[in-house]
């Protein structure tokens, strides 16, 4: 019997538990990806150069800058349409899916939510248009898992503040107009809006990165960073401030993880049809069935529960430990089909002429950004046991 072959996620019919709407965003966004980014990822890749700036007015025009937030030009999407965005910008690459939540969901997010009107006027109109590029400081060289040690810290002079210390590992640092930047305050952890042509602010660029190089990584450096006192987010007081911006981009990521995936998967079927192996093609194998089938199930799996956190988001009840489930479901699913699907390329499968191994070097990153694997392991389990098992 001949039978006409099926995307992996066709399979699960999820599309009739997503909105018209929705739906109509994330084809916008394939289409954009699959037009305008996929043929020029590799070089990007190879290169470590991405026109970041570029980029960013092109995301903004379409909408997807701080996308799910409202007002300020921002599109006040739902929650869900910003994860299935989240999901085809990472179909392209893990890059490209961090630009855009660092810039909404971090940088934007932490303005929008803490930011005074003042603050929340003269940055969101330009960054939402993907005309003002911003990052957010929070790990440090010393403290990543762990932020509430950060050692850098603002003292009052008078009605300013300055600033000093050292974050690390910040996207879009060394390109952004602006960092949203956490210190330590005699009065708890506190966010800054930090103009990036301060005097004593510089970011270095983070070299040799053999994950996300279609991403720009960077130091940032504050040495006496002297602001007004109009700078502090005056909204946030204490570690649940940046922790509140973490629960948006995870959203995001528990959606873009399987995107990635997808893509690993789609290319593996296509190449096992191609293949020939015993003078036969490849995907005629009972054991290249039985890996599409394992994998589809997880990929499938994993949308119907990014699905339920986004419907419980748009609802606003979801919980961060419920993130946390599917950032770590995801993210660990994504990364073993990536590996899975190389096997099924073989040697073909270690290059950049196809997308799976630059998909799976991108995902050790996300494994470890926004929350390590073992911290939402932690997080789910103090839900569990009532017990922090942090320290
Ligand atoms: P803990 O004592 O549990 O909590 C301190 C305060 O924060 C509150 N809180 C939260 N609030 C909002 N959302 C959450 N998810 C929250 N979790 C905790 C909590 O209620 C408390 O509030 P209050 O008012 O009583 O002070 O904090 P802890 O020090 O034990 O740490 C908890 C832990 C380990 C879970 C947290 O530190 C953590 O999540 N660590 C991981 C750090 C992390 O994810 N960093 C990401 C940096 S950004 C990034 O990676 C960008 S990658 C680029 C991209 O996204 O593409
Ligand atoms: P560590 O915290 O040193 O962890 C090392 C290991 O110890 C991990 O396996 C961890 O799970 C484990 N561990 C930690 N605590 C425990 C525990 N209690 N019990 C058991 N094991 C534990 N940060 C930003 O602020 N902004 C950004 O824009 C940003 N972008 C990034 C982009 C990239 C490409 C990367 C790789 C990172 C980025 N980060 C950013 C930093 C990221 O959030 C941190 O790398 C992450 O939080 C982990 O911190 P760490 O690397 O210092 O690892």
């Amino acid at each position: 019997m001949t039978v006409t072959p099926q995307s992996p996620l066709d399979l699960f019919g999820t599309d009739s538990l997503v909105g018209e709407d929705d739906l109509a965003i994330r084809d916008t966004v394939r289409r954009y990806v699959q037009d305008k980014i996929k043929p020029q990822l590799a070089d990007w890749y190879e290169t470590a150069n991405i026109p970041a700036r570029h980029l960013a007015k092109e995301l903004g025009s379409l909408g997807l800058l701080g996308m799910h937030l409202e007002g300020y030009g921002c599109a006040g999407t739902s929650a869900t349409a910003y994860g299935l965005a989240c999901m085809e910008l990472e179909a392209g690459d893990s890059g490209l899916r961090s630009l855009v939540s660092v810039q909404g969901s971090l940088a934007m997010f932490a303005i929008w939510k803490h930011g005074s009107e003042e603050q929340k006027q003269e940055w969101l109109p330009p960054m939402a248009a993907g005309e003002a590029i911003g990052c957010f400081g929070l790990t440090e060289p010393d403290f990543g898992s762990d932020p509430s040690g950060m050692r850098t810290r603002a003292r009052r002079d008078g009605a300013d503040w300055v600033l000093n210390g050292t974050k690390m590992w910040i996207t879009n640092g060394s390109i952004a107009d602006v960092a949203v930047v956490w210190a330590q305050t005699d009065d708890r952890i506190r966010g800054f809006v930090v103009p990036t042509d301060t005097a004593g602010f510089s970011a270095p660029e983070i070299m040799r990165k053999l994950s996300l190089r279609a991403s720009v990584t960077s130091e940032l450096v504050l040495e006496d960073v002297r602001l007004p006192a109009s700078a502090m987010l005056p909204e946030a007081a204490g570690l649940s401030g940046p922790l509140s911006c973490l629960n948006e981009a995870r959203f995001g990521i528990v959606f873009g993880a399987l995107g990635a995936a997808r893509d690993c998967l789609e290319t593996a079927i296509g190449y096992s049809q191609e293949r020939q192996i015993y003078g036969k093609p490849l995907a005629t194998f009972q054991a290249t069935q039985i890996k599409l089938a394992d994998m589809t199930l997880e990929l499938g799996k994993g949308l119907l529960l990014a699905l339920n956190l986004g419907r419980l988001k748009d609802q606003h009840v979801l919980r961060p430990e419920q993130v946390s489930l599917g950032k770590l479901n995801n993210v660990r699913e994504a990364i073993a089909i990536a590996r899975e699907c190389r096997t099924i390329l073989g040697a073909a499968g270690i290059t950049l002429d196809y997308p799976i191994m630059r998909h799976a070097n991108n995902l050790e990153s996300v494994l470890t950004y926004e929350g390590t694997s073992e911290v939402h392991q932690l997080i789910i389990g103090q839900a569990l046991t009532g017990q922090s098992a942090f320290q």
